[in-house]
């Protein structure tokens, strides 16, 4: 799941990137990957001591300044979600900056939209289904608005996925702080909110600072200035939730793992995700919700009290669901 770091020159965006690296020496140029902390799999793998713990991952781009040159653009259209980094250094009219950025996205699928368009009429296909979306959607566009907030069903999102409009990706707004407490920030989460975006303040130099002390001080250190747990890991977790995923289990002796599905996904699917012959040969899954291990985290004691469940393959997949595929091939 790639995740697009983009915004104006100097905005902290490379500061923001070391911080989730771990490292001032990474290199911004490349990929980064990173794991998405979760409570649920610290338990289960506290309860197993499998040998190896294995967490959902994500991957960050630093897209270059500048980010919303046409080059840089396509990075942007290949990641699933845009973090946009805004430079708080100064105070400045942050609702401005947004503004800004939120242009840069919706003018560059309005020209998509346009030569589409015109290219559709002289084909004379005009009044093609698709055709009549482009002009809903261009409609929609020029008052300002992202696609975000168009409100479009599945029919037409799927006739929109070969463009990967980029103001239809979900959007999360950072101003970075730098080492600045107070900020109006008021004003930006209304036009956020309005645009269908979210937005999660980090002071990233704080947080590219926190990652040089013992992860034992850390704690202590931040609620010395006053925060209380730190804004990498509410990134991560947020950029992970945008992308609109559950998460699944499996638990064994070799290792403890989360997997990503989407949201109503079914049993074989889920099965597909670990291993493609588990999905050609799935019979059923055997389905333990995490709350239920939570309370009472041992498989003989929920199979006795009958709550283990069995599942066919036309079950779909809740998040948590701790899950053993049956198969034969
Ligand atoms: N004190 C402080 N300085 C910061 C912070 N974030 C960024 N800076 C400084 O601001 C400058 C630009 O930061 P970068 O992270 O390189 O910004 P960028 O967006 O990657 O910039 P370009 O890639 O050059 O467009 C650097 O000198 C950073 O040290 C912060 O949170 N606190
Ligand atoms: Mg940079």
């Amino acid at each position: 799941m790639k995740i697009a770091l983009a915004g104006k020159p100097g905005c902290g965006r490379s500061t923001l990137f070391k911080a989730l690296a771990g490292s001032a020496d990474v290199d911004t140029g490349k990929p980064l990957t990173v794991q998405v902390p979760d409570d649920r799999l610290d338990f289960l793998t506290d309860i197993h001591m499998p040998e190896k713990k294995i967490n959902a991952t994500v991957v960050f781009y630093d897209v270059p300044s500048p980010s919303f040159s046409p080059g840089n653009m396509a990075v942007m259209r290949n990641a699933a979600v845009i973090i946009v980094v805004i430079d708080n250094y100064a105070l400045g009219d942050l609702e401005a900056d947004f503004s800004e950025v939120e242009s840069e996205l919706i003018l560059s699928d309005m020209t998509i939209t346009e030569k589409r368009l015109a290219r559709m009429r002289k084909e004379s296909r005009g009044k093609s289904r698709e055709a009549v979306l482009l002009e809903r959607i261009l409609a929609h566009m020029e008052t300002g608005q992202p696609l975000r907030t168009a409100s479009l069903d599945s029919n037409e999102l799927d006739l929109l996925s070969p463009y990967a409009p980029l103001s239809l990706k979900p959007l999360l707004v950072v101003p970075n702080r730098m080492g600045e407490p107070v900020t109006p920030e008021n004003t930006l989460h209304e036009g956020v909110l309005s645009h269908g975006a979210s937005l999660l303040p980090i002071d990233a130099g704080l947080e590219l600072e926190l990652t040089e002390i013992e992860s034992d001080d850390r704690q202590e250190f931040l609620e010395s200035l006053g925060y209380s747990s730190s804004g990498l890991s509410r990134l991560i977790r947020e950029s992970y939730s945008a992308l609109d995923l559950i998460v699944f289990y499996t638990i064994g002796k070799d290792e403890v793992r989360a997997w990503p599905l989407r949201q109503g996904a079914t049993a074989p699917e889920a099965a597909g995700s670990i291993h493609s012959d588990f999905a050609r040969g799935f019979i059923r899954a055997i389905v333990m919700p995490y709350e239920l291990y939570h309370e009472f985290p041992d498989r003989t004691i929920l199979k006795d009290r009958g709550e283990l469940r069995i599942e066919g393959k036309n079950y779909v997949v809740q998040d948590g669901d701790i899950i053993e595929i049956r198969f034969n091939v």
